[in-house]
């Protein structure tokens, strides 16, 4: 027989404890405590290099929309990229391992889990998905549209955008090598779709936080953008990048071989044809255009009611020559090729301010990890720059490092640029006193201890490059330097 009494008891325990359920799912679902932690707006740029306004790396460059985010954020004035190709560069920064672990060192493979390193591992939009986040990806983001699964959901790919019937200016190499006046108006550029989609992800309502990456294709060869941008830069008034003969002359055959491309237009050849000034005014029109696309989606992110609560990183994925050493492009180890625009913006970060410490592409995982109050991520090798967003003197003992295939890697402080090549060869540059990296110094014996001294953050890991790697010129060019053994 029942007590009635006691039924009451019961039926009341079991409404308290029902009610404690209740409370409980509505005050601790992730989603719910996740919905207070800011939004990520991720934008990477390909190939820019440090021709923006607020980096001055070009004097007459035309940033005024990544100026104006850097003028609200920490602009980061040393900064460098992991390996100064699109792959490699990519898959260390969203994966915040360091090329010489991973293995990762060239165009491809351009799928992450062919390293063993990287099979079970978190990139970083699969962390914030774990951790309550709305993750979404649009245009260039990783390498070769590949890894596109790393995100929820993602938007178009952008792409090098349409080509002309003729090539314009290089008449030699790959389609993708030149230069020009081509198409007619922005929204013919996928950098253009991209940045519409990425407004309208923006403009979308949602009850979880987000993390969206936005991919920017330019400065990436083709430079093609329209006519308005080329007329910001007349022709009569193009300052060119400089550059020394025979600069080349105090590196060794090693690096030489290393840092060839067979794509890109040689220094003679350029000159020859006096194309130098017209790729160059080229890149800039192409940066100018980029810009823009970045502030249409700022100015989207400003009208939305997350403006205030939202972290913001804009970088390159590395840096880009137009003459400099007398070569054109990437893939070397250089300052011009190696350093990175980086700018962090957001929640409690006074702007504007600038950080003259060397820091990595490979920090930003760690550093958004921790600005969004997600758990750690242990496995990380980049280290979060918060101390240095708080408060930008902080004491920062560390180099950056930047590794360009198998067991080449230069060393950067604030001072110094050292590079050790596999073959042993050396270069040191003084930046106190050559910023322009001119005078390799490395022979000179009374720089030992400063070598010994860098030389000491050189990787104590050296994996091999991961099967089927490929991308640096012909497949004969890889095995022969870098015994690439398939
Ligand atoms: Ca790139
Ligand atoms: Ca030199």
């Amino acid at each position: 027989m029942h007590n009635p009494r006691r039924l009451s008891v019961c039926l009341r325990a079991c409404v308290v404890i029902a009610s404690l359920v209740v409370v409980s799912n509505v005050a601790r679902p992730r989603a719910a405590v996740a919905a207070d932690k800011p939004d990520v707006l991720f934008i990477a740029i390909d190939d820019l290099n440090d021709w923006i306004g607020c980096l001055g790396g070009h004097p007459q460059a035309k940033t005024p929309n990544i100026d104006r985010l850097a003028s609200r954020g920490v602009l980061f004035t040393n900064a460098y990229c992991q390996a100064p190709i699109c792959n490699p560069s990519r898959m260390s920064f969203m994966t915040g391992m360091r090329p010489s672990t991973t293995g990762m060192y060239l165009l491809g493979p351009t799928n992450r889990k062919v390293s063993p390193v990287l099979r079970d591992h978190k990139s970083m939009p699969e962390w914030f998905a774990d951790n309550g986040y709305d993750t979404v990806g649009c245009g260039k983001i990783w390498h070769g549209g590949a890894n596109k699964d790393t995100f929820q959901k993602y938007g178009p790919d952008g792409g090098a955008g349409p080509l002309p019937k003729k090539k314009i200016a290089y008449p030699m190499g790959v389609k993708l090598w030149d230069w020009g006046v081509f198409p007619e108006r922005d929204d013919q550029m996928p950098d253009y779709e991209t940045a519409s989609w990425a407004i309208d992800r923006l403009n979308e309502p949602r009850d979880k936080p987000l993390f969206l990456a936005v991919g920017m294709h330019r400065p990436h060869v083709p430079l093609f953008v329209p006519q308005k941008w080329f007329d910001l830069y007349p022709l009569d008034t193009l300052k060119l990048p400089e550059t020394l003969d025979n600069d080349t002359d105090d590196v060794s055959e090693y690096a030489l071989k290393l840092t060839y491309s067979a794509l890109a237009p040689r220094q003679s050849w350029m000159v020859e044809h006096g194309q130098v000034d017209d790729a160059v005014r080229a890149y800039l029109a192409c940066i100018s255009f980029v810009d823009a696309q970045v502030g249409r989606v700022l100015d989207a992110l400003d009208k939305s009611p997350h403006a205030n609560n939202t972290v913001i990183v804009l970088l390159s994925d590395h840096g880009f020559a137009l003459s400099e050493k007398q070569r054109w492009a990437k893939r070397a180890l250089w300052d011009r090729e190696t350093k990175v625009p980086l700018i962090v913006a957001g929640p409690g970060i006074d702007g504007p301010r600038t950080c003259k410490r060397t820091v990595g592409l490979i920090d930003i995982y760690p550093t958004l990890v921790e600005l969004c109050g997600l758990p750690a991520y242990d496995e990380l090798e980049g280290r979060s720059l918060k101390p240095l967003l708080w408060d930008t003197e902080h004491a920062w003992p560390y180099p950056a490092l930047t590794t360009f295939h198998y067991d080449n890697h230069a060393i950067r402080t604030e001072r110094w640029r050292y590079i050790r090549y596999h073959d042993g060869t050396q270069e040191l540059y003084d930046h106190d006193s050559d910023p322009n990296e001119w005078h390799n110094l490395a022979g000179e014996a009374k720089y030992a201890d400063v070598i010994k001294d860098l030389a000491q953050y050189l990787p104590r890991v050296n994996a091999e490059a991961v099967p089927h790697s490929s991308g640096l010129g012909s497949r004969e060019e890889d095995r022969a330097l870098f015994n690439v053994d398939n």
